[in-house]
């Protein structure tokens, strides 16, 4: 019995992608390292910081000292907050928004789940913090996907068992993270591609036939 449903955010609920590729694409030009799409591909649901050491694979300049890493995270922070700060109600679909609200009229508890520091932010700007029960980000945890901590720390948030839980997944890496949590995996997206989903899913209001 599903009681509870835990959401990614970048991906599922809104895109910033195209913030996430332009910010450290603007980070990877000034330090002279190359990337593109197909590598900002390998970073979604990654953190920060591990985000970071994906694209330095390709850097071939003088060592780098952790300092300098922190600082280079941070700059691409700031670009992206400066991009975040376009995002309005209308970058959520009405489908999304009368989902989480049908979600809630059936007396589901709703959780975020995402590796972002910026996830209330982001949920401000879309004005969607109110839809959400508890959130559970980047902020509160150590480990990101494939860990499970950021949905175990959400099912703990809500007072949930993990085996009540949904997870809903865009990135490979959080279909792995939901079942190393013990929760059913609800793949969209790329995660389709996932053999650990437990269900698969074409848009999002189809999580509203799993309930
Ligand atoms: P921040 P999600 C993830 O969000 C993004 O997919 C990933 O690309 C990003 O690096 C990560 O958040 C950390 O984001 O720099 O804002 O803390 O998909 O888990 O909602
Ligand atoms: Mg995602």
């Amino acid at each position: 019995m599903i009681d509870s449903f835990i959401f990614d955010l970048d991906g599922v609920i809104v895109f910033t992608d195209k913030y996430h590729y332009q910010a450290w694409k603007q980070m990877a030009d000034e330090l002279g390292v190359y990337f593109d799409e197909k590598i900002n591909n390998r970073l979604r649901g990654v953190s920060r910081m591990d985000s970071l050491e994906i694209i330095l694979e390709r850097y071939e300049g003088p060592a780098l000292s952790y300092e300098r890493k922190v600082e280079l995270a941070t700059h691409k922070n700031e670009i992206y907050r400066e991009l975040l700060n376009k995002m309005t109600p209308s970058d959520v679909s009405s489908e999304v928004r009368e989902t989480l609200k049908k979600l809630r009229e059936k007396g589901i508890k709703i959780s975020l789940g995402s590796s972002s520091k910026n996830a209330r932010l982001i949920l401000e700007k879309v004005d969607l913090l109110d839809a959400f029960d508890e959130i559970s980000d980047g902020n509160n945890i150590t480990r990101s996907k494939p860990d499970p901590e950021v949905f175990l720390k959400a099912a703990e948030f809500l007072h949930s068992k993990p085996e009540t839980c949904a997870v809903l997944e865009d990135a490979i890496s959080g279909i792995e993270a939901a079942k190393a949590a013990g929760m059913t995996a609800v793949a969209i997206g790329d995660a389709k591609a996932s053999e650990k989903a437990d269900y698969r899913i074409d848009t999002f209001s189809d999580i509203l036939k799993l309930i």
